[in-house]
């Protein structure tokens, strides 16, 4: 064999081998900061490899001039600022997100309690019902107690980066135990009400209730 076909040999397994070695995704790097793919022994999938899903593109959130409105039937309506917001205490876990799809992953969530947000706010006796709005015309809904006695946070990083803009920057919901179509995204504003409500999906025919495991469509609505 002429030196040259043995260059060009090894320079094509190289290319092959170097290509599939690049396919590993190993932490992403967001910004300056790093994501870890581990919290209390469990494994997270790296954010590259998380599918996501919306109704209507990627919302662009300013964080000096965005304000989360938390009004309804609290006692004390407030618009807090993203400062205001991770100055709460904050709490981390490892949650998985099941869309009604078929696709799922495991990811770690760093955010605030619902139940601290409403402490600030105070929540009139009645309210049974917490409604979650976004950015780009999404709503859904959670029962009051669900969110409080789950712990449910608020979540503003993920797999400890700050949340990407392209996933929901400033604030997802952490629907644990719930499909997908409640972790709503990009919030501004979040009502308490006594009524039941349906938010974009729940409206056409998907499960106002959503336990993973359980019926994905409601017969009628
Ligand atoms: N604002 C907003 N939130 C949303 C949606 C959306 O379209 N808009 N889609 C929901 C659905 S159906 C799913 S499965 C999850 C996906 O979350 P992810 O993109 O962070 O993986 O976001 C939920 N929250
Ligand atoms: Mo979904």
């Amino acid at each position: 064999m002429k030196p040259i076909h043995l260059f060009l040999i090894v320079s094509i397994i190289f290319v092959i081998t170097s290509g599939c070695i690049s396919e590993k995704k190993g932490p992403g790097v967001y910004g300056n900061q790093t994501e870890n793919l581990s919290y209390q022994g469990k494994s997270l999938t790296p954010i590259a490899e998380q599918q996501t899903r919306d109704i209507k593109g990627i919302q662009y959130i300013d964080r000096e001039s965005y304000r989360l409105q938390v009004n309804g039937l609290v006692k004390n309506p407030r618009n807090f600022t993203y400062e205001e917001i991770i100055e709460l205490p904050e709490t981390s876990k490892v949650v998985d997100l099941n869309c009604v799809e078929g696709w799922r992953y495991t990811a770690k969530w760093t955010g605030v309690k619902m139940a601290d947000l409403l402490n600030e706010t105070g929540t009139i006796d009645n309210a049974t019902t917490v409604i979650f709005y976004s950015a780009d015309g999404y709503s859904t809904s959670l029962d009051r107690d669900y969110l409080l006695k789950n712990n449910i946070i608020l979540a503003y990083r993920l797999n400890d980066v700050t949340l990407p803009q392209d996933r929901g920057f400033p604030l997802q919901l952490v629907a644990e135990s719930k499909y997908g179509y409640k972790w709503a995204k990009w919030i501004v504003r979040i009502e308490l009400s006594n009524l039941p409500y349906r938010g974009y999906w729940e409206q056409r025919g998907y499960n106002n209730t959503a336990d993973v495991g359980g019926p994905e469509f409601e017969r009628s609505v």
